[in-house]
């Protein structure tokens, strides 16, 4: 399974999503800022089996659109000619891309409420961190944090927005030896409140939270 994780433009978001829906995939929304242009952009995580993978590439090239976008001109560039220096600057073209994708090998899906993992790649190379992903419902947040917390994880939080429902989620971020992944993985799991939740595959399909797991190439803490 893949973790894609897709930069798009806030205008084509709302689109990508009901077509997402559409076909059935799961997303999660987390709104984002592009460092360059400091305009809001919107981050999508789709998880998917490997052999969807060209779908949702496909979905996101047909939904997502390049524009071009006009900055001013930074301090010394961009004069129009003839004109005191500095005095008015030439507006700068950027050209924002259609959408920029990220697809990451994932080592483990677990749907809770599935109560087992639905998805495990072969053991990482022994050491190898883990960072978990873990989205849930905004009030199975606090619970879940405190008791990570508690068995001495360290995890942020991210306000996140379910791609079906369009409703407040967190994504927590939590990264840990892999020894501790299946003690991490339990203590999310019981924390988290079992729910009939309407999914787009399958109206009334129990859900409650999804556990990504990726691993790390390399971890520092400095
Ligand atoms: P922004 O950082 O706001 O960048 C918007 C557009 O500005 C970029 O479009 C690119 O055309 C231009 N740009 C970005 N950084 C630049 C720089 N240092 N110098 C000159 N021009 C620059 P895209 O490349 O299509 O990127 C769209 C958005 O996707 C970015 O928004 C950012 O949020 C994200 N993104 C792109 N590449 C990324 C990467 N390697 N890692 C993380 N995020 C990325």
């Amino acid at each position: 399974m893949k973790l894609i994780v897709a930069i798009v433009q806030a205008e084509d978001a709302g689109p990508l999503l009901d077509t997402f829906n559409r076909i059935g995939l799961r997303t999660t929304r987390i709104n984002t800022v592009g460092g360059f242009l400091e305009t809001p952009n919107v981050t999508l995580l789709i998880a998917v089996d490997d052999d969807r993978v060209d779908e949702v590439l496909h979905t996101i090239q047909q939904e997502c659109h390049p524009r071009t976008r006009y900055i001013n001109a930074l301090p010394g560039q961009g004069e129009l000619p003839g004109m005191a220096g500095g005095a008015i600057t030439a507006p700068i073209e950027v050209l924002v891309g259609g959408a920029t994708i990220f697809v990451l090998n994932l080592r483990r899906l677990v749907r809770v409420g599935a109560k087992e993992a639905i998805f495990v790649s072969p053991l990482p190379p022994a050491g190898t961190m883990q960072l978990i992903l873990a989205v849930m419902p905004s009030d199975d947040a606090d619970r879940v944090t405190t008791s990570l917390l508690e068995a001495d994880y360290r995890v942020t939080r991210i306000n996140t927005t379910s791609g079906f429902l369009r409703r407040g989620n967190a994504t927590l971020l939590l990264g840990t030896e892999p020894e501790r992944l299946n003690a991490a993985i339990a203590a999310i799991q019981s924390h988290c409140r079992y729910r009939e939740e309407a999914t787009p595959e399958k109206p009334g399909t129990p859900r409650c939270a999804a556990i990504f797991v990726l691993d790390v190439d390399r971890f520092e803490h400095v």
